[in-house]
């Protein structure tokens, strides 16, 4: 093997092992949320940025105990309940969506561990803004302007009961809000709304009670500049490819 050919190998090397879940930026893009899987079954991916990169809107602290404990306590039992129903081979998007044939403890880790994948990547400290593009054009086309989106958007978090999420979804052709409690999705077939996730926003109070306490419209509003509107933007382009598929 001359110097070339031995370099060229060891980058091949290198790149398969990136794409066994990690790229050099840390996050391997989850725009299918398709995560991927080695031994131990579903992988955790590091978060796409720092601990402390989405303050002051998110807290380290909280960023840290929500990354490190919960999304880890997640990922780990929705290994362990797979692995003991010997459905540890299929993909997380497919058990979910046939969640209704399973407990109530795979429903809520397996919708744990894919919610949390998800709204990582939702984040950025470089977020914020408004989206461009299709995704744009989409939102006004459906919410009749940015300014109504948002505030449907902020509803629907702001009642949800308890623990839960808000979505923004495309269902039926065309862009929806949508709420669930707990760690229910809209993947799952036991969901009122179906869809394709294109955001989503965890109002737990694990999520912003070190920060805002009981105020979560302060963590809703917080929310909006560190959106990241690219990812979402991708996530739309596959909803529309996958429709037209
Ligand atoms: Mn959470």
């Amino acid at each position: 093997m001359d110097k070339r050919t031995f370099i060229k190998t060891g980058l091949i090397g290198v790149a398969a092992f990136y794409a066994s879940g990690f790229t050099a930026k840390g996050l391997n893009p989850l725009y299918s949320l398709k995560p991927r899987k080695n031994k131990d079954g579903f992988i955790q991916p590091p978060l796409p940025y720092a601990f402390d990169a989405l303050e002051p809107y998110i807290d380290t602290e909280t960023m840290k105990i929500h990354y490190s404990k919960l999304h880890a306590a997640y990922t780990m039992k929705f290994n362990d309940i797979t692995r003991q129903l010997g459905i540890s081979s299929k993909p997380a998007r497919e058990i979910l969506s046939e969640v209704s044939k399973y407990t109530e403890l795979l429903r809520n880790n397996g919708g744990g561990y894919l919610n949390h994948l998800l709204f990582w990547n939702v984040l950025s400290p470089n977020g914020g803004g408004m989206p461009e593009g299709k995704l744009h054009d989409a939102i006004i086309g459906s919410f009749g302007s940015f300014d109504n989106f948002k505030s449907q958007f902020d509803t629907a978090a702001r009642s949800v009961f308890g623990s839960g999420w808000a979505w923004l979804i495309f269902s039926e052709g065309k862009l929806k809000i949508t709420a669930t409690q707990d760690q229910d999705n809209p993947i799952m077939d036991i969901s009122k709304d179906k869809g394709f996730p294109i955001l989503c926003l965890d109002v737990w109070e694990h999520a912003y009670y070190l920060k805002y306490q009981n105020r979560r419209t302060d963590y809703i509003n917080a929310f909006w500049n560190i959106v990241n509107w690219d990812f979402a933007s991708k996530r739309y382009d596959l909803a529309l490819r996958r429709k037209m598929a």
